[in-house]
């Protein structure tokens, strides 16, 4: 890829991070767990917890059972109580297997700790894969030992990947002494709140996809496409209403400088539907005159930095009258959390573009 195309990026990045961020999470506040309190008992055994599942090597030195004289909100809390040595070093702990999660989202756990002379009390958070053989993701928090009063453990964020079949969130202890575990909870991080895209069979990503539509004031002026450009005398970006495809408009790039750094000029459009972990295509509809290469891409950037997936067309050099182009499918990665399309024009000539697509292609076959 041209180097330009990072540098071009970062504005039409930050402008629609910007608009994202004003509609972040409410379901940063949806707890994922249930019980998480630990308040609701187990209907088979008033000593046990509902929700929650003691995974532990018995032993007679071994208690794993609600409390309700140490709590940190409520009447109850998790509690382990070990006494035995075990020939290997074992984690008893309270787990939960969690519903309702999905690829590409990134969940942090957490919960309040008290300790009384513990060898290491902590918790963790497991996603399997859809065998449950295979460990895909990992997250602990730090571990802690001897006598403590409450405080809040935390994992680290962690995404679940494409490949995952099973969640599931462990708070225990390693070796002996006492632990009481509440307030449990698995939260969304920091994902903004971008709806889903329409799920229909050919249904487009892009808006103003025929550059139909223009600012009110400026007929020049197409809407919601950015200019992501390197300014240079003689260099013209602007929707034009002579030569469309279809329609009445068009996007037009007409770079005549040669620079010394080869620019890739580009109308972008950041697409405002969570499409992490999913498949997607780029098409649309492109004309040239002595181009020295025009192509419609798009790009899935996990941060304004980092861009793991990217997918384009084929590039179209020299004149050419309207033409399709289209790219193959790309798989977004799971850590995706902006995509943009882009129709661009890398060094010199005219290039127009029309009916850009992007749609989902999750049925199709990578190749
Ligand atoms: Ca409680
Ligand atoms: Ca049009």
């Amino acid at each position: 890829m041209p180097s330009t195309i990072a540098l071009l990026q970062l504005s039409a990045f930050a402008a629609a991070v910007l608009g994202a961020s004003t509609a972040r999470s409410q379901q940063a506040d949806a707890n994922r767990l249930k019980n998480p309190g630990a308040e609701e008992v187990s209907r088979v055994d008033e000593s046990q917890p509902a929700a929650w599942t003691a995974a532990k090597a018995p032993a007679a030195g071994l208690a794993m059972r609600l409390d309700e004289q140490f709590v940190r909100a409520g009447r109850r809390s998790l509690f382990i109580g070990n006494t035995h040595v075990y020939a290997e070093s074992q984690f008893n702990n309270w787990a939960q297997r969690v519903e309702g999660w999905k690829a590409g989202e990134t969940y942090v756990f957490a919960a309040w700790v008290k300790t009384d002379r513990a060898e290491s009390a902590s918790i963790c958070v497991q996603v399997w894969d859809e065998g449950g053989k295979i460990l895909v993701a990992y997250a602990t928090s730090e571990s802690l030992t001897g006598t403590r009063e409450w405080q809040k453990l935390a994992t680290g964020p962690l995404t679940i990947p494409a490949r995952a079949g099973a969640l599931v969130v462990r708070a225990g202890l390693t070796g002996r002494g006492r632990a009481w575990f509440d307030e449990l909870s698995l939260r969304p991080e920091d994902v903004p709140d971008v709806p889903k895209p329409p799920e229909e069979r050919g249904a487009n990503l892009v808006m103003n996809a025929g550059i139909e539509e223009s600012d009110a004031k400026h007929e020049d002026e197409p809407r919601f496409w950015v200019r992501a450009q390197v300014a240079a005398p003689g260099l013209e970006m602007r929707r034009v209403t002579e030569g469309a495809r279809r329609g009445n408009a068009a996007l037009l790039i007409n770079n005549p400088q040669r620079l010394p750094d080869e620019a890739t000029n580009n109308w972008a459009q950041s697409v405002p539907y969570d499409l992490a972990g999913r498949i997607v295509r780029v098409s649309g509809w492109v004309r040239t005159e002595n181009a020295q290469g025009a192509y419609i891409c798009v790009q899935g950037w996990a941060d304004a930095a980092h861009m793991p997936s990217f997918g384009s067309t084929e590039v179209i050099k020299g004149t050419q009258e309207w033409k399709r182009v289209q790219s193959k499918p790309v798989r977004l990665s799971p850590n995706v959390t902006m995509v943009t399309v882009r129709a661009a024009l890398t060094g010199t000539g005219k290039a127009w573009f029309d009916d850009i697509m992007l749609e989902l292609a999750d049925d199709e076959p990578l190749e």
